[in-house]
């Protein structure tokens, strides 16, 4: 009886429409899922590529809609889009080199134009280029031959297709110029598509929500699908809120958890799922030729850390150029992150945020039984003061060297003495046993 009146107050709830806040009811993920979640965390250091056919115009991914190029217009560039350079043996090796661990790579953005060879749409880049080639097949191919884990990127949102009806006012959650079940369906069949035909799939990060707060995005169908194909992939959703129902991991956009300078995250909330943030290399998420404002190696490490102390993956997004090749700034400057990823990983790979939250000199990140002390501001006085640790130290070494940190535990927390500590530009790691 009780459960009759949860699905007629369920039947009455779907069918009034406006269901913003409506996701997949009650999920409860599988063994297999929570699995990835697992792996996911440990994972830590990931890949975003964001490469579509405005690469050609060199000024990012929102090209076509900041230069308000009509979609017919910007429809030809598909009929040059020709990347002879693309590799995906390259690629894969750019991320391994880098350290990385997965790849997160759009399929469709919010120009509507598919990476993929979908028979959903002739707009894709197999049916409307050139090329007539299928680079995220053979992404998928490489990544599974190498190890490296691969999600799709997929745009809720779409400047172009009718049905969707980009700027339509929005009555009942439905756009009123668009043909609304029409857009679900076809997102359902790329979807589909996505999750049946590449192999090891293992996240979908969907974006775009927050162009529509209130349409009825259908996600109790949209996840429940993605779960029914397979339960083991990971949903996350770059709407900025707190997470919904049917959801496997949060994500921050240019923000480490619990910060808010891009104004995206007043929102979101930290849940209880695994965290990642995303940032870019430089100021550009698409190819832009004029964007010089390449981070730092350092910079990149310590966002790296800072999101390990966070316990957040972090995942940072380069553009390929439209010819296929990644720029040599980025390679270049990934090379060196990789190599200070491959001496001190053991500090960042598998490990769990801290208790004890971001200090003036840094982060700490806890695996087992040993906490990792990442000193990236060297303080001025000759110690730094760890608050709140619960356990016991009985042992402080520098991670790499071995060579004893004096230490000096007090009921209030514990002093780790640097004097003498040889200083790491990039980030001084004193790994503490602690039971
Ligand atoms: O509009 C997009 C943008 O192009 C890019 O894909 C980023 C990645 O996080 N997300 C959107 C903005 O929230």
């Amino acid at each position: 009886m009780k459960n009759r009146l949860f699905t007629i107050c369920l039947g009455l709830l779907l069918a009034t429409g406006v269901n913003n806040v409506r996701a997949q009811v009650s999920y409860t993920p599988t063994v297999g899922n929570m699995a990835t979640r697992r792996n996911f965390q440990d994972m830590k250091f990931g890949l975003f590529i964001h490469w579509g056919i405005y690469g050609i115009l060199g000024d990012g991914e929102w090209v076509m809609h900041e230069k308000k190029i009509p979609y017919d217009s910007y429809k030809r560039l598909a009929t040059f889009f020709n990347p002879q350079e693309f590799n995906a043996k390259e690629w894969v090796a750019f991320a391994k080199k880098a350290g990385m661990k997965y790849i997160t790579i759009t399929s469709r953005h919010h120009d509507g134009f598919s990476m993929f060879g979908t028979k959903m749409s002739p707009y894709n880049i197999v049916d409307a280029t050139p090329y007539h080639k299928d680079p995220l097949m053979e992404l998928a191919k490489e990544c599974e031959k190498e190890g490296i884990e691969l999600h799709f990127y997929y745009s809720l949102l779409d400047w172009g297709r009718a049905d969707y009806a980009f700027g339509s006012p929005i009555v009942d959650g439905k756009p009123v110029n668009g043909d609304w079940d029409s857009y679900i369906k076809f997102m359902k069949d790329q979807l589909t598509e996505l999750i049946t035909k590449y192999p090891g799939v293992k996240g979908i990060w969907f974006d775009g929500d927050w162009e529509r707060k209130e349409v009825n995005w259908h996600y109790n169908e949209i996840y429940g699908l993605i779960h029914k194909l397979n339960p083991s992939i990971m949903v996350g959703n770059n709407h900025h809120l707190a997470p919904k129902d049917g959801e496997d991991f949060q994500m921050f956009e240019k923000d480490l958890p619990g910060n808010n300078t891009t104004g995206f995250s007043a929102d979101s909330k930290i849940g209880t799922l695994p965290l990642e943030t995303c940032e870019t290399i430089n100021n550009s998420w698409g190819f832009n030729i004029n964007d010089r404002h390449f981070k730092t190696s350092k910079q990149i490490i310590h966002y790296l850390v800072n999101a390990a102390g966070r316990n957040a993956n972090f995942l940072l997004n380069i553009g390929p150029m439209p010819n296929g090749k990644i720029q040599s700034e980025f390679t270049d400057t990934l090379a060196i992150v990789g190599a200070w990823v491959k001496k001190n990983g053991e500090a960042i790979y598998g490990t769990r945020g801290s208790t004890v939250p971001p200090q003036d000199w840094g982060v700490m990140t806890v695996k087992g039984n040993n906490q990792y002390v990442h000193i990236t501001t060297v303080p001025q006085v000759p110690y730094i003061f760890i608050p709140q640790l619960k356990q016991t130290v009985t042992k402080a070494i520098v991670l790499g060297t071995g060579a004893s940190v004096k230490f000096k535990q007090q009921p209030e927390g514990v002093f780790i003495y640097t004097a003498g500590l040889p200083i790491d530009a990039n980030d001084t790691i004193v790994k503490l046993t602690a039971n």
